[in-house]
């Protein structure tokens, strides 16, 4: 069985996930595709030899009847639209993070999802399928370390364009770990700070950069998240959990270490792409395959809700300077 995917958005992710979808996983074809820039889909097909058809209007594409899933890789504000489209027409959906830019949009794709009767949408947090992530969580979950107290972690990218903005090393950035943590931790946050340390002078003059960012969640666990994203130097992901009885950190992605002319080195990415290229492929197939099924497994409209409430708090403490209270509706029976 093969399933037919329309993409919306045909830029930086978007082409990834087609070439992915198209040369690397199973039971999946691209056959539709939308992009606001015409060009860049013609692009696409043409560098991958796709057969698809581009449709100049997203809704047209969610509505043609030869897509059965789709795939939202738009611009962030335009998730909330596309993804209640998907929903309404009966389709399923992988949207990439976020899944609304606020709460509120988020909300609205849960009580819609729970309308329909039926889990449709698959947000693109890809760190839970990380083969590091996993191991870690296993020897959390083992009980080894006993219970975790403190998670100490970064999130550094070695530059960002001028476009990037104060509130994006939350929304766009820390995202990633507003879910990742949660899912780990098997927690939720109960409040958020943020604090300014001195600005580095790769920055753009309205940008604050690095962050560091507080979160408490409601067992008591304490985490930092250094967000520093023109760092320069790569593009390095850090956590370390601090349990009663030990420690534990997230492996190192695979690099070969040279000894020579006196140093002894291994590499550092510096593409967020190649970072977490299996952990990409593993999230898609997954949402392939539930999508066949009919099971969708994958993180949930009501994860997407949940890391937008923790970043509209941190958003907060980015603005005001106090620690934020984060409060989490009960989880609804549909997504237990
Ligand atoms: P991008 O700017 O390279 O591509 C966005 C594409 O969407 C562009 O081709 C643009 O023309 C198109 N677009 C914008 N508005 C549209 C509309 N109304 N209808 C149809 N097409 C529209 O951005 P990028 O880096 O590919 O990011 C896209 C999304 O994916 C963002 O939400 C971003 O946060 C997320 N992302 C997720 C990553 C992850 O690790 N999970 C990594 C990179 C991006
Ligand atoms: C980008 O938007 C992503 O989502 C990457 O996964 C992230 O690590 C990077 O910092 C963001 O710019």
């Amino acid at each position: 069985m093969t399933l037919n995917i329309g993409v919306i958005g045909t830029g930086a992710i978007g082409r990834e996930h087609i070439r992915r979808c198209s040369q690397v996983l199973q039971h999946a074809r691209v056959v539709a595709l939308n992009d606001i820039n015409r060009n860049n889909c013609e692009q696409v097909i043409s560098e991958l030899g796709l057969q698809a058809e581009i449709y100049d209007n997203a809704h047209d594409l969610i509505a043609a009847p030869e897509v059965q899933a789709i795939l939202v890789t738009s611009w962030g504000p335009t998730h909330e639209e596309f993804v209640l489209a998907a929903i309404k027409a009966g389709k399923a959906v992988f949207c990439e993070k976020p899944l609304a830019v606020t709460a509120q949009g988020c909300m609205k794709i849960v009580e819609a999802e729970i309308a329909a009767g039926k889990k449709l949408v698959q947000v693109g947090f890809m760190r839970p399928y990380d083969s590091g992530y996993r191991a870690l969580k296993a020897v959390i979950d083992g009980g080894t370390l006993g219970e975790p107290l403190m998670l100490h972690c970064a999130h550094r990218n070695p530059a960002v364009g001028d476009a990037y903005t104060t509130d994006m090393a939350i929304t766009d950035t820390l995202i990633h770990e507003l879910d990742v943590l949660r899912w780990l931790l098997n927690d939720d946050y109960v409040s958020a700070q943020v604090i300014y340390p001195r600005k580095t002078r790769h920055a753009s003059s309205h940008l604050k950069d690095p962050q560091i960012v507080l979160l408490e969640t409601a067992k008591g666990i304490r985490i930092d998240v250094e967000i520093f994203v023109n760092c320069a130097y790569g593009y390095d992901i850090q956590c370390e959990v601090v349990g009663e009885s030990g420690i534990a950190r997230l492996p190192e992605p695979m690099s070969v270490q040279t000894r020579h002319a006196a140093q002894l080195s291994t590499g550092i990415l510096t593409d967020w792409k190649k970072r977490f290229i299996a952990a990409y492929d593993v999230e898609l197939q997954d949402f392939i395959n539930n999508v066949l099924s009919g099971n969708m497994t994958g993180p949930s409209a009501w994860d997407g809700y949940a890391a937008a409430v923790a970043a509209d708090a941190c958003v907060a403490a980015q603005n005001n300077g106090d620690i934020v209270p984060i409060t989490m509706p009960p989880r609804p029976a549909f997504y237990c």
